[in-house]
């Protein structure tokens, strides 16, 4: 048969992909990608497989004896029919609503499933459940929590750390200084949710390398940004990064050089958090000599930096990782604080941004008109979790939890339906998910893939891949509507998202509502249509006809280039005021005064997180456990662009070579990470480019413990197993993953 060519895209980019005999055997960038992922050739790895689901599947323990029960990974599953396995979802559905409600129903369904827009794993499930009564959902992310909850807070909305801050076009274009704190780097910026069609992060760096730009590149890693470009390399102690902004702009303060009509024009409470600056409050000078001594760099250079901050165009950029951390607010708030007292907020291409090149879509234009979404119609229930309390709603039912400044109870769980996410992944502390994973009465996963979820389910659905499907991808952050063509049949019995929700909903009685009577296709054309349709009225865009855009494959949007964050409140105060309490940026807050919180204060501080090198022993190290390089999260672990990455099974873990030698340790062994949580195994990897006392072991590892105890060893380098379950704050209740002390040593095991 001739080799046909499918239109694609993946969180990781776009492509076609290569089919011959109804097997993908080639993939091929988009044209227009100026830097594609190597993960795009993973996704043939999705047709075949081993972890592939064949069929629906129940656990026979639950079958046997349905309610809590130990969920154990090696338990057996008994093969269903599809009817039976929808009825059995369905009927469980209906008798926990009717009996405990449907705040007993958990479908926060936190992950990132497939790119497409359309069969959006939990926007299906969502939408299903909200015509059903709702259930109990999440708010914020694993990404970010901390950080989005004090900026809605302090700038009134999001924007600066969803991708609405100031472009990176301007910043390569007015930018004298950037001062990176954790990162911009081409590894993360290979996905992004929803698709991306073009890789830009390179393009911008290499016109900020070209124009001079000076680089403080402030983290544990020197690889943070690219070897090419030049950059002052300042390896600070993880989690210490408030007092390095504070310190800063105590220096600034301190030398009388602070934007004093800045910070009275658009700012409220400057004064009380220059109190604090400069020591009147607590007694404490925060100036370059304090931060050093916390951060361990150099006081010199941070003095000088201080001055550098002021007498250029500066720009600062904090990447997510740093409100993945206990406090993480902190450092959102400390940065904020440091460029109003540098003052350049609201000018072309300076002041401060957040998460550039976390993800992909981070720092170029955004899309201006509307993107296509599967409307999840509207939640008639309020209850909901912190996206990652999950463990903590499901040992405490009925306990209080703050955030955002309110008080909410945690709803007794006795229905999980979790579509699209992998949290014996994602989540923080897995032996203590694995406890609070045994309380509820039934649990439903939905995914094409034996994952450490779904063996920890009791009713297993088996969802097609996006190459088994039609859909479209098409974000926010995203230029480009890009159509995603089924390429192979789908492997086994499985079914798209939308199949299974539809036959549920049908079971359910309310299969009219939920499908509008739309098929796929219908769906697709109807969510392009939309788009469209804004394009052109807003716009003045032309976008083609359906047909046309399917045919094409991949067709851009109009996109904002060239925006300055805050500029017309720069310009405007009065007329275009910010959304907070005052309608100015916060640097003191009422609120959180009264709300008396010990880890969230009214004003941007250094607070000593729970775990960090300042109070570590001799041996421990600080964990960083960062995004993978060559997969996105647990996606495709098995496939070359992963693999690659391993080294005799095993991920691998970074340390410094003095660190190494005082361990015992050569390049290439094995060794065994540890603490109080858990331990895990990794292959060691030597490296220069890291902070000493500071390991790094990637995400993304399928969690493979030898039994089901507490202490029971990973043998695939899960960094989960380690990671502290904790709440950024009682403000934010962000996941602070990022803060984590370990200890490494020879593995002498088998
Ligand atoms: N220690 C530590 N932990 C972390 C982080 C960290 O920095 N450190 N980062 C956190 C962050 S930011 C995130 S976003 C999370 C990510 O955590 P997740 O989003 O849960 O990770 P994924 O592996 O992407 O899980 C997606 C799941 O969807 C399935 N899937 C793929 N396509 C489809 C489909 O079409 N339909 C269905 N139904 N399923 C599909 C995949 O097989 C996979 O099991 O991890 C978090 N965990
Ligand atoms: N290839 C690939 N790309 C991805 C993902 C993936 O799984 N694979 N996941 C995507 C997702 S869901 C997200 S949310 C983003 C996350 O994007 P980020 O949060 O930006 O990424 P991380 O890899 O967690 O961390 C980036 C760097 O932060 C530094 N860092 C960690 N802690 C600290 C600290 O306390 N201080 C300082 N100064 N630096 C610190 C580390 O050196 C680390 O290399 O990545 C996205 N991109
Ligand atoms: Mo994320």
């Amino acid at each position: 048969m001739a080799l046909q060519r499918f239109s694609h895209c993946s969180h990781w980019g776009a492509y076609s992909l290569l089919v011959e005999d109804g097997s993908v055997v080639g993939v091929e960038p988009f044209a227009g990608d100026p830097a594609p992922s190597p993960i795009i050739h993973s996704v043939k790895y999705w047709a075949d497989s081993r972890h592939r689901i064949a069929q629906p599947m129940v656990r026979e323990r639950w079958l046997r004896n349905k309610g809590p029960n130990e969920r154990r990974p090696d338990d057996r599953f008994l093969p269903v029919s599809w009817d039976e396995a929808l009825r059995l979802v369905a009927d469980e559905i209906d008798r926990v609503r009717q009996t405990f409600g449907n705040r007993s129903i958990f479908a926060g369904s936190y992950g990132w499933t497939s790119c497409g827009r359309f069969h959006h794993a939990s926007s299906q499930l969502k939408r299903l459940l909200n015509l059903m009564g709702g259930y109990t959902g999440h708010v914020d992310t694993y990404s970010t929590a901390a950080g989005p909850v004090i900026l809605r807070h302090t700038l009134g909305d999001a924007e600066a750390c969803n991708g609405g801050a100031t472009t990176l076009d301007a910043v390569a274009e007015h930018a004298q200084t950037v001062v990176v704190f954790g990162g911009l780097s081409p590894r993360t910026a290979q996905s992004e949710a929803g698709g991306i069609a073009r890789h830009q992060l390179e393009t911008y760096l290499r016109a900020m390398v070209a124009r001079g730009v000076h680089f403080v590149l402030i983290s544990p890693l020197r690889d943070d940004l690219p070897e090419w470009v030049p950059a002052e390399w300042w390896p600070i102690r993880p989690n210490t990064d408030t007092a390095v902004m504070l310190g800063l702009a105590g220096e600034i303060v301190a030398a009388g050089r602070h934007d004093r009509d800045f910070l009275a024009t658009y700012c409220s409470g400057a004064d009380r958090f220059v109190d604090y600056l400069s020591g009147k409050k607590d007694g404490t000078l925060k100036n370059a000599a304090w931060a050093a001594s916390i951060a361990d760099l150099d006081a010199s250079r941070l003095r000088e930096l201080a001055a550098r901050l002021v007498e250029t165009r500066s720009m600062l950029t904090v990447g997510w990782s740093l409100q993945r951390a206990d406090h993480g607010e902190q450092p959102y708030w400390a940065a904020l604080g440091l460029a109003a007292v540098i003052g350049q907020i609201g000018l072309p291409g300076t002041g401060v941004g957040y998460g550039y090149g976390s993800l992909g879509g981070m720092g170029p234009p955004l899309a201006a008109s509307n993107s296509p979404a599967f409307p999840q119609g509207s939640k008639p229930n309020r209850d909901f979790i912190p996206c990652a309390r999950i463990a903590d709603l499901l040992l405490n039912p009925g306990a209080t939890f703050t955030y955002e400044g309110g008080t909410y109870v945690y709803p007794d769980t006795r229905l999980i339906y979790w579509a699209g996410g992998n949290p014996f992944h994602h989540h923080q502390d897995l032996n203590r998910l694995r406890r609070a994973w045994m309380q509820p009465e039934t649990i439903i996963v939905q995914d094409p893939m034996w994952t450490a979820t779904a063996r920890r389910a009791d009713i297993v659905l088996p969802a097609s891949t996006s190459i088994e499907r039609n859909d479209i991808a098409g974000a926010r952050r995203s230029g480009h509507l890009v159509a995603m063509q089924q390429a192979i049949a789908p492997v086994g019995q499985a079914r798209s998202d939308y199949d299974i929700m539809r036959g549920l909903a049908e079971l359910l009685g309310v299969e009219e509502t939920f499908s509008q009577g739309r098929d796929e296709m219908a769906w697709i054309r109807h969510l392009y249509e939309i788009s469209r349709k804004d394009a052109r009225e807003r716009f003045d865009h032309l976008l083609p006809e359906f047909e046309e855009f399917w045919q094409q494959g991949v067709v851009e949007v109009p996109t904002r280039a060239n925006f300055t964050y805050l500029d017309e409140f720069r310009k405007n105060p009065a007329v275009h005021p910010l959304s907070t309490s005052t309608g100015r940026i916060l640097l003191w807050s009422d609120t959180l005064e009264q709300s008396g919180l010990e880890d969230c204060l009214p004003h941007p501080a250094w607070l000593e997180p729970a775990e960090w090198l300042g109070c570590a022993t001799s041996t421990e190290m600080h964990l960083i456990s960062r995004q993978p390089v060559g997969k996105l999260h647990s996606q495709l672990d098995e496939a070359p662009a992963s693999e690659a990455t391993k080294r005799n099974g095993h991920e691998q873990v970074w340390l410094h070579p003095d660190d190494a030698s005082r361990s015992g340790i050569a390049d290439g062994d094995t060794v065994r990470l540890w603490n109080a949580r858990g331990q895990c195994l990794a292959s060691a990897k030597v490296v220069d480019d890291i902070r000493p006392r500071v390991v790094m072991l990637p995400t993304g590892a399928w969690y493979d413990p030898q039994d089901n105890t507490d202490d029971a060893l990973d043998r695939a380098g899960n960094p989960n197993v380690l990671t502290l379950d904790k709440g950024s704050s009682g403000f934010g209740q962000g996941c602070a993953a990022h803060t984590c002390l370990v200890n490494i040593e020879p593995y002498r095991g088998q």
